[in-house]
């Protein structure tokens, strides 16, 4: 490891999520002078490969973080609650990929392709929204300096690893059952913990997340809620229906937008958004070209194709928008975050 590197600490490590941050600092070089791998104690005394040397799993605790330069964390909110503040604490900073500070007013929540000058307000802990907001805002951002934004209206099809490694290991167990005429078992989705569990395999499941009393799920108010903020507009309308289908990773969604300026063309959405950072336009009908999950899979990059105008709506416009929710919708927007930190000369080793 690197002598002149930082001393990060992932915990989660073990996760679906941790698992990318892993990968993903690894493929991007980060400068890393010592890695700790934190967990729960039942993944204590695992050892995982960085860069061919084995490195043994810690159980996560306050202690844990002495020395530590920068912590990022993907291991439920409740553990963020309990140990982000401890890391902080000691000295790091704490990039969070869980829900539990994006809505507090003193944590800033980054897209660095969007609103990456928020860093410079951080106390300590820097938010890492929810995947579904950041593939949106990344497409939305340069449609919204160019022309404006009135309104947007999503609908997501989410895939199952958003909702852990034991979401993806049903999604195959039920798939295989569905096939061999077994019964099937249902025990994680829609919600681990929720009193129902409903079939993901061949279905589709119009729940992400809890219900909250306004009829919306709680993953939907985090999109209406965690796009107002990154994009500074309190007064944005917004809606989101999000729906889980047996895809194991890549999020879709569906966003119809309403821009700040008439008369528009497709064209001029195309032109802005094959210049914009984080983006690739794959959007040609007469090629059958746009975006699908399973080419998006294992990428860093934000999707978008199918645009096109609305019937109906003079400012109004569709699009279809998809990208890696561990990379783009997790990992790598938090490594991405730790590298904005180092190139602002917020980030200091100890
Ligand atoms: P996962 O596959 O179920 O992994 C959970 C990780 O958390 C495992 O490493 C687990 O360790 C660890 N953990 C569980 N309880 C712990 C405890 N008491 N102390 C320390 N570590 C503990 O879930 P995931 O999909 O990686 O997601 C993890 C979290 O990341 C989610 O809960 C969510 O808050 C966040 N997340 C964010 C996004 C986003 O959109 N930005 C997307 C997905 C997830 P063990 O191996 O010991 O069980
Ligand atoms: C994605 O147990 C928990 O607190 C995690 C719930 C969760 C979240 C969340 O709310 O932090 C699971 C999957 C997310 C997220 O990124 O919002």
């Amino acid at each position: 490891m690197a002598n002149n590197g930082f001393h990060v600490a992932v915990v989660g490590a073990t996760g679906a999520v941790g698992e990318q941050i892993v990968q993903t600092l690894i493929d991007r070089h980060f400068p890393i002078s010592k890695l700790s791998l934190l967990s729960s104690s039942r993944s204590a005394g695992k050892t995982i490969l960085f860069k061919g040397e084995p490195i043994t799993v810690q159980e996560a605790k306050p202690e844990s973080f002495e020395g530590v330069d920068i912590a990022l964390f993907s291991a439920g909110g409740s553990i963020s609650k309990q140990l982000a503040p401890e890391a902080v604490k000691r000295g790091a900073v704490v990039v969070d990929n869980t829900s539990a500070f994006r809505m507090d007013p003193n944590v800033p929540l980054i897209v660095p392709e969007v609103n990456e000058e928020d860093l410079k307000n951080h106390q300590g802990i820097i938010a890492n929204p929810n995947c579904s907001t950041i593939q949106m805002v990344v497409a939305l951002e340069p449609i919204r300096q160019t022309f404006g934004l009135n309104k947007v209206i999503v609908s997501t099809y989410q895939a199952v690893s958003g909702a852990g490694s034991q979401a993806v290991q049903e999604l195959y167990n039920q798939s295989r059952d569905v096939l061999d005429n077994k019964e099937i078992e249902a025990n994680i989705l829609p919600v681990k913990g929720d009193k129902r569990h409903y079939q993901i395999a061949f279905n589709a499941i119009p729940q992400i997340d809890l219900f909250q009393d306004n009829g919306f799920t709680f993953e939907e108010m985090k999109m209406i809620n965690e796009t107002k903020k990154i994009m500074h507009m309190p007064e944005l309308k917004i809606a989101a229906t999000c729906v889980r289908i047996p895809v194991e990773r890549g999020h879709s969604e569906s966003v119809y937008f309403e821009t700040g300026a008439d008369n528009i063309s497709p064209n001029e959405i195309k032109n802005i958004l094959s210049k914009a950072p984080g983006i690739i336009l794959e959007d040609n009908a007469n090629e059958q070209l746009y975006p699908m999950a399973i080419t998006a899979a294992g990428k860093r990059d934000v999707f978008v194709g199918r645009i096109r105008k609305d019937l109906d709506e003079t400012n109004g416009f569709h699009m279809w928008v998809v990208s890696d929710n561990l990379l783009k919708g997790a990992a790598w927007n938090s490594v991405q975050i730790a590298e904005s930190l180092i190139r602002l000369e917020l980030l200091t080793k100890k």
